[in-house]
């Protein structure tokens, strides 16, 4: 089996392409810049590709043939997107409708990057049936793409959304929150920061881990092509994460933690919480816990400090 990996140099490439690998899957990922070093799983094969470019999209179809197409471009940052409207509709939007086509063209399996975001407003538990009412312009970019896969699907194609909740590892991205609050926790032990300055600590969300999700981004490909919630349907708040962080290293968050209007956003998504028991009837269940991922970022934060 070959796959195509778009984004496979962000925190899901990596444990994605990690996975197909280890299932004997030749991995094919797309990779924009010239960087020389870029941090993916031995083996998988680095190509150049942008998703909002159709014809290049089209030619590493054609070129590569690939069972199945995993579109994880995108981008990631909710807060970014209110300043940055364009990119995001063109990349989350256009770009997606660019990889789905040409998937469809070569008669590929798509597996699309669906969000949580695309909940928004409505209040939880969220599932497949919930309403969709994004707060951001990512959240609604992305909603475009979830029904360009639906579209198609209409059409024949064996086309997939994961809406995957809020997930997390030691290889996710400095921006957001959980990982801001592991290397600022770090930073103060290390004695090269007095404070951590953040938003909204009220927001609620539903974290797992990454390498749990990526798991099941393969397995869902395996079923009929559908719309698919991924979630631990646990739900903590900022706060919380905040507490149990600063707690790891003996420190109580409250003396550290500044709250500034600088991280606030225009519109906020108050409280994700995913019921996943659609993808838990297919046999999928997260293995890692809360508790135990806070503290893996915490401890690579320190030793990496
Ligand atoms: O970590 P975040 O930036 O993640 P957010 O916005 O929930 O989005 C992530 O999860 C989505 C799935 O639900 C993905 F689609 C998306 O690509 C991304 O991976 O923010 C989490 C919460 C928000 O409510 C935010 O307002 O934390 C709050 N927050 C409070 N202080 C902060 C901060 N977020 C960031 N990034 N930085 C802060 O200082």
């Amino acid at each position: 089996m070959r796959a195509l990996i778009t984004g496979v140099c962000g925190q899901d490439g990596y444990y994605l392409s990690e996975h197909l690998l280890s299932l004997g899957y030749e991995v094919i990922g797309t990779r924009r810049g010239n960087e020389e070093s870029v941090d993916v799983p031995r083996g998988t094969k680095l190509v150049y590709g942008d998703i909002n470019d159709a014809a290049c999209i089209a030619d590493l179809m054609m070129d590569y043939q690939p069972d199945e197409v995993y579109n994880l471009a995108a981008l990631t940052h909710v807060g970014d997107s209110f300043k940055s409207v364009s990119a995001v509709m063109q990349t989350n939007a256009v770009g997606a409708a660019n990889v789905i086509h040409a998937a469809h063209q070569i008669e590929a399996k798509l597996y699309q990057a669906s969000t949580s975001e695309l909940f928004g407003s409505t209040p939880p538990p969220q599932n497949e049936a919930a309403m969709m009412h994004p707060r951001s312009p990512y959240g609604i970019a992305k909603l475009a793409a979830y029904w360009m896969v639906r579209h198609y699907r209409e059409r024949g194609m064996h086309a997939t959304n994961g809406i995957l909740f809020n997930h997390e590892s030691l290889r996710r991205g400095g921006g957001f929150v959980t990982q801001k609050i592991a290397r600022g926790v770090a930073s103060i032990v290390a004695g090269k920061a007095r404070t951590l300055v953040l938003g909204n600590l009220d927001a609620k969300r539903d974290w797992g881990h990454a390498k749990d999700y990526c798991r099941a981004m393969h397995l869902l490909m395996q079923h009929p092509a559908d719309d698919y919630v991924i979630a631990s349907g646990e739900m903590h708040t900022v706060r919380e994460f905040c507490d149990m962080a600063f707690s790891h290293v003996g420190l109580d968050y409250r003396d550290y933690v500044e709250v500034s209007k600088e991280f606030f956003r225009p519109t906020e998504v108050n409280a994700l919480c995913g019921d996943a028991s659609k993808s838990r009837n297919l046999g999928w269940k997260p293995e890692i816990s809360f508790k135990d991922m806070v503290f893996e970022m915490m401890d690579h934060a320190l030793e990496t400090k």
